[in-house]
């Protein structure tokens, strides 16, 4: 047996367009009415994909869900007197970001020893909240080895969730028992507050977590009202280390204190508002980087290109080297994503688990590379203007292009 940690990363979904559909998400707002370029987003997403099966990492994918969702529209009556933001979340490519689909539990911290994942119910935001249950049919698909994995639908509408976006997890090896921290926060401020305290707690309880092995805290109401909408955009963990910035946490140093109390061997990496603000750290993502362990040992930050700025280099020249917690940075092109808000860890949901237990399907190799590449290139459009969402012809041929993918990679349970 070999248990690894798998990043599936959404597949950039033919919709893909700038609606501007979340307030809080500073991105997506200024990017609102631009031309996207769903063609170019789903390759840079592939690239990434690439990349860093190319560094020994182990790497899967997950489907677009189907757009548009002609039964939302339905269920809302939408016609032409209907605000055209309806319209626009039923055009909504954001399962992309599958940080948001599920939060994840390995085998190893979990009550009964199976691997548990409980779908997010991301009911904050209208285009977020009409995904998981078609989420949850294609985790029951991929995780559907039910002596290895326990897939749980949302928890309540009631209590905003949105999944590993808001979870970290400590361990000394991905394979060993680790801790697991909720990150939620608290309404009233300036934005909405995504992650309900309430609504963590279910998952964990879900998830059968040792409650000796949960720690639950709250985010930084300021960073939430600066624009960090999920806490993954101002910190990440990996193993023994949390890379976080001064103010992501409401009580930063009990925050520490709490991980410590129940993970002594956790190691801080803390990025001061000195070297890089709050609102650089939002502008360019830095924490919404992958840090992974490569297979000799060593931690890397996969980070997006928006953050090579000159206070993040700065910075990285003293804190990041061989002998540090966090060895190198590298840079990869999600410009397209990013645009919406979501930075190379939105795009991935981290699955603990020997992949031999996993649907092959949804497992990336060299064959599925080029086909993705292939279907990619030849059905995605090219580009979706603001005006051409609600266009017939442009729907049936994202329906299309859909469907392109999903018979190459033989899964017609999805259609
Ligand atoms: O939920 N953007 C996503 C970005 C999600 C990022 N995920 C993590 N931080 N894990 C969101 O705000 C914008 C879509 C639009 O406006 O068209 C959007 O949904």
């Amino acid at each position: 047996m070999s248990v690894v940690e798998i990043n599936f990363d959404g597949l950039v979904g033919p919709s893909h367009n700038y609606a501007g559909l979340s307030l809080g998400n500073l991105a997506a707002t200024k990017n609102a009415g631009e031309t996207s370029y769903p063609r170019a987003a789903a390759l840079q997403g592939l690239a990434k994909m690439t990349a860093n099966r190319g560094l020994g990492l182990a790497q899967g994918f997950l489907l677009p869900l189907p757009r548009p969702n002609n039964a939302l529209t339905a269920a809302l009556a939408v016609d032409q007197t209907a605000d055209p933001a309806l319209l626009r979340a039923a055009w909504s490519a954001s399962s992309m970001w599958t940080a948001n689909a599920a939060t994840v539990s390995p085998a190893s911290d979990t009550t009964d020893g199976k691997c548990h994942l409980t779908a997010a119910n991301l009911t904050t935001m209208l285009h977020r909240g009409q995904e998981w249950p078609d989420t949850v049919k294609q985790l029951r698909i991929a995780f559907g080895n039910q002596n290895h994995f326990a897939v749980h639908d949302a928890v309540p509408m009631s209590f905003g969730d949105e999944g590993a976006a808001n979870h970290m997890r400590f361990c000394t090896g991905h394979s060993s028992a680790g801790v697991e921290v909720f990150v939620y926060g608290k309404t009233g401020g300036k934005f909405p507050a995504r992650q309900h305290e309430q609504a963590s707690r279910a998952v964990a309880r879900l998830n059968q977590l040792d409650p000796e092995r949960a720690v639950f805290i709250e985010q930084n109401p300021d960073a939430i009202a600066a624009g960090a909408f999920h806490n993954d955009v101002v910190a990440v963990a990996n193993e023994r280390v949390l890379f976080t910035h001064g103010q992501a946490f409401a009580d930063q140093q009990s925050a520490y204190e709490a991980i410590r109390a129940k993970f002594p061997e956790l190691e801080i990496v803390e990025v001061p508002a000195e070297a890089v603000s709050l609102a650089e750290a939002i502008s360019t993502y830095l924490f919404n980087s992958q840090l992974v362990t490569l297979p000799d040992g060593g931690m890397e930050l996969i980070a997006p290109e928006e953050a090579k700025t000159e206070a993040v280099l700065r910075w990285a020249e003293n804190a990041t080297g061989g002998n540090k917690a966090i060895r190198a940075i590298r840079f990869v092109d999600v410009r397209q994503s990013m645009a919406n808000g979501g930075g190379p860890a939105c795009l991935r949901l981290r699955v603990v688990a020997d992949p031999a237990h996993v649907d092959p399907r949804f497992l990336l190799d060299d064959a599925k590379e080029e086909l993705l590449g292939n279907v990619i290139s030849d059905h995605w459009p090219e580009e979706i203007a603001p005006d051409q969402v609600g266009d017939t012809a442009l729907a049936n041929r994202i329906i299309a292009a859909r469907h392109a993918a999903l018979t190459a990679l033989g899964l017609p349970e999805l259609s």
